[in-house]
This record gives structure tokens, C-alpha cells and sequence, in this order.
């Protein structure tokens, strides 16, 4: 039998994604993902100072406006032809590490864990947390008053399978109020180096306009410690009990199995990166070829050129184009759609053999009965953006112990009158890059493609699905007014469609 569920939009990501999936036989045999609104940051910066790039396309997002912070400096440094001192990479590596944490923590516990972890279970709370018994009289009283529209964001819910085990679901539900304090924490060290967070006000072309001092690193190790014991003590503990409670959604959700990383966290002169770039084609380790990306917008609501490189993209609205089904162009790598993001990111680096990677992700593969394969799926992209979290937490240590109070924190600089320049970095969702063209000192073109563009992007000009269009293809859906598979499978890649559109 054949039906169809639309789900628009669909709640607990960012921005505004509709999903309609055709159903056949009980299992999606057709999916597509809309982007439902334009908002025209490539546009608005056309015409003015280069300078207002990395706080203009801040505003592209309030979840990741580090990293596009980061791509804007990086595209002007190309074009200016300089790179920050040490203090000023190490500061913005550590203003970035700690936008990914918080946006890590918030992924699990307030965005995805309620597809797995039982609300209702606090009704059974028994303890003395002032918090907890609050969330226990609110969710009681809303579990027993049949009011047509519940209040969010735990209720309503689809109906489903969710865990059953009551002390999980009132860890976990602990955990989610904890992680509220938890990205406060991660916003206070991302501060500490960037004036203000959500949107730094230091990062610039050059390095950051914050002096490192000794009370901001000590400050930075304090808050950097509590974060590690929650990572600890919580997130990878709860990822661990839900990955071993769903052992199915390491079989659903798999994707195209193509991935691509920029790579990020820059150790310094060499080029090396932390967490390193790569491309991986039918399961073959290639070299990064930026050359070789170009957008299709044949599904998306644009009159503007399709198969153009960034560099010479443009972005010309045409809301009344009848084949267009999102306002996300179609991304591809050679011609390929790629899954970017915590996942990629954490293959490729398996794969190249990276000396801290290679251990924790054995090791988490191990606790949880796993082959690395079994990484492409719903339950293995949470795995990977755990382990990822927790190693890059780790590493800000390191970072924080290599700052140096008193030296030079940027690399004085002069806007040339033309040029163009390139900034790719990851986003916590995955790869991003910004590309700028200059002409008489001012932004000629500035074009942005963003990790969700990649991982939500509708069909390309051969028709060939995005990566979640195609994770959520072969999935089976239990009740179609109740498709909580389909949105499991969507929110295990952390869209933000505010992002995607931009
Ligand atoms: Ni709005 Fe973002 C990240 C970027 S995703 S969250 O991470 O860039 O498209
Ligand atoms: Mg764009």
C-alpha cells in the first residue's frame, strides 16, 4: 500500500526543514527534504567592507556562528595574503572547540535524546532536585490533561518505542537540565577569548583582538575541566546506554556512504589540522580537491547558473520556479553528494590513521560490540559526535597550556583593492567554506556552502537525492501518522536549516 507523510516542519532542529516522505509497503521509498525559507546573506554582503564579513555572516546562525566567523577570516587571510600568530590561532582553535562542545551537548540532549528517552518516566521521580520535581508536576500535569495542544518542547511526542529502563530515563532526564548549564559553561570559554558569545566580537583577519592573559587561560582550564566531567560522567555514558537500548538504528540511516571533511583545529605553520581534511569516495580514502565542488540548483528555487564552482556562484531568488522544492542548493563534490559532519570527520581521520583518533574510536567500537562499518547509521553519527566531543575537549588542554600571556595575538594587515580568497573550516555540523571576491576594497561576491546545504540538499540537476534524502529512503515506518524512525534518522545528522539556506 501506498501513502505519503509530510512532517513540516519538523521540530527539535534549527531553522525550517519539511520532510515528505512516499511510502511503499511499509518503507520510504522516495524521500525529500525542503528548506522552507530564503534569507539572503550572500546578497546582503555584496557591496560592502570585507571587514563586516565575519560579523555579518555570525548571523547566519546562533548554534555555529564561530565557525562561520572562522570561514569569513579565513577567505579574507587568503586574500590578504597573512596567517595569525601562534596566540591568535591557538585562542580562535579554543573559541571554536568550545562552540563545538556546546553545540555537541545540545545536539544530544536537547534535540535528539527525546526520540529515545522517555519524558513521561519523570512522573515516576521519587528524589529531592527542586528542578526534577518541577519538571515532574509540569509533565504530569500534562500527561493527564488531553488539552488538544501540549505544551512544548517534551509534548506532544510520536508515538514509538522509547526506552524503558526508569533509572536511564531519569538520568538522562537529569542530564538534559544539566546540559542547559553545560553550554553556558562551553559559551563562558568560547568568551573568555571572544569578547561575547553567541557572536565573537574579536575574531579578525589576522588572528583575534583579545590579549591572552594569565586569569583568561586559568579561567579557561577551570571551565574547560567541568565540561570534560560532564562529557565524562554523562554525554558518553548516555550515548553508550541508548546506542545498546536501539541496536537496529546501527542498520537504518546508512546514506550514500561518501564523506567529505575540510579538516580543523590548526596546528600551526605546517598545514596540519587536529582533526584532518580528506574525501572518501565508495569507501576510498582520497585527497581534499577544493577544484572540484560546484552547486546544482535545478530542485531549488534559484534562476542563477547551475554546476558553478563557489567561487563564481550566485544566488538569484526565483520562489515561483514550479520544478523547486527547497531553498538549499544542491552541493556535490565531482559530481558526488557528500555526508558532512561529525561522522566524516571522525572516519576520515580512522582512516588516515590519526594517532588520537584510532584508539577512542576502537575503544568506544569495543564497549559497544561494533565494527567500523556499523558507524554509518542513525546510532553511529551520535557515536562519532560523542567521541568527537570528548577528544576535542581533550585537546583544548593542550591548547590552553600552549597560550602565551603578553605576545602578539594578530598579524597586522592591508585590504587589497581586488583579489579573491578561499576559508574552509569545519562547522560542528561538518564542512564549510566561504569564498569572497573583492573589487575597489569592497566584497564584490561572497558565496557560502554550508554543512547542511551538503547534508539536506535536494536532488542535483541528474536527479540524484542528497545524503538524508537517501539515509531516510529503505527506512521502515511503523505508522505513518507516527513516523518517529524517519525523524530519528534526520536528527541524527544535526541539521540546522538557518544554516543551510543562509
Ligand atoms: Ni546553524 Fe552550522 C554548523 C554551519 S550547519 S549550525 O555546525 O555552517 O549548516
Ligand atoms: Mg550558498
Amino acid at each position: 500500500m501506498r501513502s505519503t507523510s509530510v512532517i513540516a516542519p519538523v521540530t527539535r532542529l534549527e531553522g525550517h526543514l519539511g520532510i515528505r516522505l512516499e511510502i511503499n509497503g511499509g518503507k520510504v521509498e522516495n524521500a525529500f527534504c525542503s528548506g522552507e525559507m530564503f534569507r539572503g546573506f550572500e546578497i546582503i554582503l555584496k557591496g560592502r567592507d570585507p571587514l563586516d564579513a565575519q560579523q555579518i555572516t555570525q548571523r547566519i546562525c546562533g548554534v555555529c556562528p564561530i565557525s562561520h566567523g572562522m570561514a569569513s577570516v579565513l577567505a579574507q587571510e587568503d586574500a590578504y595574503g597573512i596567517a595569525p600568530p601562534d596566540n591568535g590561532r591557538i585562542a580562535r582553535n579554543l573559541i571554536l572547540a568550545a562552540n563545538y562542545i556546546h553545540s555537541h551537548i545540545i545536539h544530544f540532549y536537547q534535540l535528539s535524546a527525546l526520540d529515545f528517552i522517555d519524558i513521561a518516566a519523570i512522573t515516576k521521580y521519587q528524589g529531592k532536585d527542586p528542578a526534577l520535581n518541577e519538571l515532574k508536576r509540569w509533565a504530569s500535569f500534562e500527561l493527564s490533561s488531553n488539552k488538544i495542544f501540549p505544551v512544548s518542547p517534551f509534548l506532544p511526542r510520536f508515538k514509538g518505542e522509547y526506552v524503558e529502563d526508569t533509572d536511564l530515563n531519569l538520568t538522562a532526564i537529569k542530564h538534559y537540565l544539566e546540559a542547559l548549564d553545560m553550554r553556558a559553561t562551553a559559551h563562558k570559554l568560547a568568551a573568555l577569548f571572544s569578547g561575547k558569545m553567541p557572536h565573537a566580537m574579536t575574531l579578525i583577519p589576522g588572528g583575534i583582538t583579545e590579549k591572552i592573559t594569565a586569569l583568561s587561560i586559568a579561567a579557561a582550564d577551570s571551565l574547560l575541566t567541568r565540561l570534560e566531567h560532564f562529557i565524562d560522567t554523562a554525554y558518553l555514558p548516555d550515548v553508550i546506554a541508548v546506542a545498546q537500548g536501539f541496536p537496529s538504528y546501527f542498520e537504518i540511516g546508512k546514506g550514500h556512504g561518501h564523506f567529505l571533511s575540510y579538516g580543523v583545529f590548526s596546528e600551526g605553520d605546517s598545514g596540519k589540522k587536529f582533526l584532518p581534511d580528506g574525501v572518501i569516495i565508495n569507501g576510498r580514502l582520497e585527497n581534499l580537491q577544493p577544484s572540484v565542488i560546484t552547486e546544482d540548483i535545478e530542485y531549488s528555487y534559484y534562476a542563477s547558473g547551475s554546476g558553478l564552482k563557489p567561487g563564481n556562484g550566485t544566488t538569484v531568488p526565483a520562489p515561483d520556479k514550479l520544478k523547486a522544492y527547497s531553498w538549499l542548493k544542491s552541493p556535490r563534490y565531482r559530481g558526488y553528494p557528500m555526508e558532512v559532519g561529525p561522522l566524516a570527520r571522525i572516519l576520515i581521520a580512522y582512516q588516515k590513521g590519526e594517532q588520537t583518533v584510532v584508539p577512542a574510536v576502537d575503544a568506544l567500537l569495543k564497549t559497544i560490540g561494533r565494527k567500523p562499518s556499523e558507524l554509518v547509521s542513525v546510532m553511529g553519527r551520535h557515536a562519532a559526535r560523542a567521541i568527537e566531543c570528548k577528544l576535542v575537549a581533550d585537546k583544548c588542554r593542550t591548547w590552553i597550556n600552549q597560550l602565551r600571556p603578553g605576545r602578539d595575538n594578530a598579524t597586522p594587515f592591508v585590504i587589497p583593492a581586488s583579489g579573491d580568497g578561499m576559508g574552509l573550516t569545519e562547522a560542528p555540523r561538518g564542512a564549510l567554506g566561504h569564498w569572497l571576491t573583492l573589487k575597489n576594497h569592497k566584497i564584490d561576491n561572497y558565496q557560502c556552502v554550508v554543512p547542511t546545504t551538503w547534508n539536506c540538499s535536494p536532488r542535483d540537476d541528474k536527479g540524484i537525492p542528497g545524503p538524508v534524502e537517501t539515509a531516510l529512503a529503505g527506512t521502515a515506518i511503523n505508522d505513518k501518522d507516527n513516523p518517529i524512525e524517519a525523524m530519528r534518522v534526520v536528527r541524527a545528522f544535526d541539521p540546522c536549516l538557518a544554516c543551510a539556506v543562509h
